[in-house]
C-alpha cells in the first residue's frame, strides 16, 4: 500500500526530477478560477493580456471567457451548470449552460497557442465536450463513451490541445446531446490568426453568435426537452427579438459575423442594404477565387458560416432569419388564415360560449403586434417591437446593423434610431387617387355550411383556440 510517507520516501530517493516528471504538472495545479457572468448584454471585446496579440471578436449578447498563463500554455475553465437566461425583458428560461449564461462564454485563442480547458460538471447528469471543427488528438474530441468517459458530476476533466487551425468554431456537449443541446450548452470559439494570411482579412468589427432554438410553452420557464422539430423559440445566443442587441459599426468599416447552427433547421441569414461574402466555414477560410456577393446565406445544422462586407451604407439596416416564422415568438400561431373573412358575428357568438376568445387577423395578423392580449407570465408577445416609425412587428431571429459615420472606432454603444437625411424615407402620396378596378364582391355566407343549408358551400373551418398553448412552429 503506498502512503503518502512512502511517496516522500521515493522522491527523496530518486530526486526531484523524477518526482516533476511522473506527477503531472497540471494534477498539482490550483484550477483556474471559473469566472461567471450575470449580465445578458454584449460585453465589450476582450483585449489580450499575454500571449499573441490579435484583434479580438465581439459576442452578440455574451462575453468571452478570460484565460490564464501558465507557462505558455492558455488555461480556461469552463463550468458545466443549470442557468437563468433573460431571453428577452419579460422572459427568463431556466437552461443549462457555462459559467452562468447560455451560451458559455466565446473561447479566443491563437492559431499555435497550446490551450488546457478544466471542465467542471455541475448538472444533475454526466457531460463532456466537444470542440467541434478542430484539429486535435483523438481523445481530446469529446465524444463520450468514444474517445473518453462522460464527465460525471461534480468532476473536473481536463482537455488540452494545439489550436492548430485559424478560423471559427463551436463547443458543445457529444454526452445526451438532445438533452443538453436542447437546454442550451453551446459556446462559440475563435481561434485567430497568427500572422497575416492571404485568404483572412483584417476586418474593423468582428462578431458571433451561435443560433439555437428551444420549445417552452408560454408560462413556462424551462424547455421540452422531447421536442425534435416543433420549437418555439428562435434564437441567436439564447436571446430573441427585442431582446437580441443591434449591431453597431462605424460606416466604411469593415464587418466580419461569425454564424453557428446548433438548431434542428436550417437559417437564412440575411442582411438589408448590403452585399456579404461568405469568407470562411467551420473548414477555414474560403478561397477568394470561391467566394461571391449574396445578401442571404443559409447556414444548415451543424455548419459555421463567417460573412464579411463594408458598411458602407448608412441607417438601420434588418439582419435577420429569412423564414418568416423565426422571427416570431410563440404565440398562437397555429390559428386559420382568416384574412378577408369578416368573422366578428361568429366570433359574438364564440364569446358567449368561450369568453377568451378572440377574433385574430381578419386583415391579417399585424394587429397582433398592437392588440392587448391577456399574455400568461413569463412570456413574450408573438410579434412585438417598436421602431421610429411604429411597431416593428416581429422576434425571434431579428436584429439591426447600426451603420453611423460618428461611431468612434472601438465603440460597440448603440446610437440610437437612424436620423434619415431630408427626403430619403418613403411617404404617402397626397395627389388624387384613380379608382381601381375590382371584380365584383362574391357574397360569402358564413353560416351556410354550418347550417348544411341548401346552397353548396364549403364548410368554413373555425378553430377555437385559447391564446396560451400551441404548437407547430
Ligand atoms: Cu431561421
Amino acid at each position: 500500500m503506498s502512503t503518502r510517507r512512502d511517496f516522500f520516501k521515493l522522491a527523496s530517493i530518486a530526486g526531484g526530477a523524477l518526482a516533476a516528471s511522473t506527477v503531472s504538472k497540471v494534477a498539482l495545479a490550483a484550477l483556474p478560477d471559473a469566472v461567471t457572468q450575470t449580465s445578458p448584454d454584449t460585453m465589450p471585446p476582450l483585449q489580450p493580456k499575454n500571449g499573441r496579440p490579435y484583434n479580438p471578436v465581439v459576442t452578440l449578447n455574451g462575453w468571452t471567457l478570460p484565460w490564464r498563463m501558465n507557462n505558455g500554455v492558455k488555461e480556461f475553465h469552463l463550468v458545466a451548470e443549470p442557468v437563468v437566461r433573460e431571453m428577452a425583458p419579460g422572459m427568463k428560461a431556466h437552461l443549462w449552460g457555462y459559467n452562468g449564461q447560455s451560451p458559455g462564454p466565446t473561447i479566443e485563442v491563437v492559431e499555435g497557442d497550446r490551450v488546457r480547458i478544466f471542465v467542471t460538471n455541475r448538472l444533475p447528469e454526466h457531460t463532456s465536450i466537444h470542440w467541434h471543427g478542430q484539429r486535435l488528438p483523438n481523445g481530446m474530441d469529446g465524444v463520450s463513451g468514444l474517445t473518453q468517459p462522460s464527465i460525471q458530476p461534480g468532476k473536473t476533466f481536463v482537455y488540452e490541445f494545439v489550436a492548430r487551425r485559424p478560423g471559427t468554431f463551436m463547443y458543445h456537449p457529444h454526452a445526451d446531446e438532445m438533452t443538453q443541446m436542447a437546454m442550451g450548452m453551446m459556446g462559440s470559439w475563435v481561434t485567430h490568426p497568427k500572422n497575416k494570411h492571404p485568404q483572412i482579412d483584417e476586418v474593423d468589427r468582428d462578431f458571433i453568435f451561435l443560433l439555437s432554438a428551444y420549445d417552452i410553452e408560454p408560462g413556462a420557464f424551462k424547455p421540452n426537452i422531447m421536442t425534435m422539430t416543433d420549437f418555439n423559440l428562435w434564437t441567436w445566443n439564447s436571446r430573441v427579438f427585442p431582446g437580441i442587441d443591434t449591431l453597431n459599426v462605424r460606416k466604411n468599416d469593415r464587418v466580419r459575423i461569425r454564424v453557428g447552427n446548433l438548431t434542428m433547421t436550417n437559417h437564412p441569414i440575411h442582411i438589408h442594404g448590403h452585399e456579404f461574402t461568405v469568407t470562411g466555414t467551420d473548414g477555414g477560410p474560403v478561397p477568394r477565387t470561391a467566394r461571391w456577393p449574396e445578401v442571404t446565406t443559409d447556414i444548415a445544422v451543424g455548419q459555421m458560416r463567417q460573412v464579411e462586407f463594408v458598411a458602407d451604407e448608412e441607417g438601420d439596416w434588418s439582419f435577420h432569419c429569412h423564414k418568416s416564422h423565426h422571427t416570431m415568438n410563440a404565440m398562437g400561431h397555429n390559428v386559420p388564415s382568416m384574412i378577408g373573412v369578416d368573422h366578428k358575428d361568429v366570433a359574438d357568438k364564440i364569446n358567449k360560449l368561450i369568453p377568451a376568445y378572440m377574433t385574430m387577423g381578419d386583415k391579417g395578423m399585424a394587429d397582433m403586434g398592437a392588440m392587448e392580449m391577456p399574455l400568461p407570465d413569463n412570456t413574450l408577445p408573438m410579434m412585438t417591437g417598436e421602431g421610429p416609425f411604429g411597431g416593428l412587428e416581429m422576434g425571434g431571429m431579428f436584429s439591426v446593423v447600426k451603420v453611423r459615420k460618428d461611431q468612434k472606432p472601438g465603440d460597440y454603444k448603440d446610437p440610437g434610431w437612424f436620423r434619415h437625411p431630408k427626403g430619403t424615407v418613403a411617404y404617402e402620396y397626397g395627389g388624387p387617387v384613380a379608382e381601381a378596378p375590382r371584380p365584383p364582391a362574391q357574397p360569402v355566407d358564413v353560416h351556410a355550411g354550418m347550417k348544411h343549408g341548401s346552397r353548396v358551400m364549403p364548410e368554413l373551418e373555425v378553430q377555437v383556440r385559447k391564446p396560451q398553448g400551441h404548437s407547430g412552429h
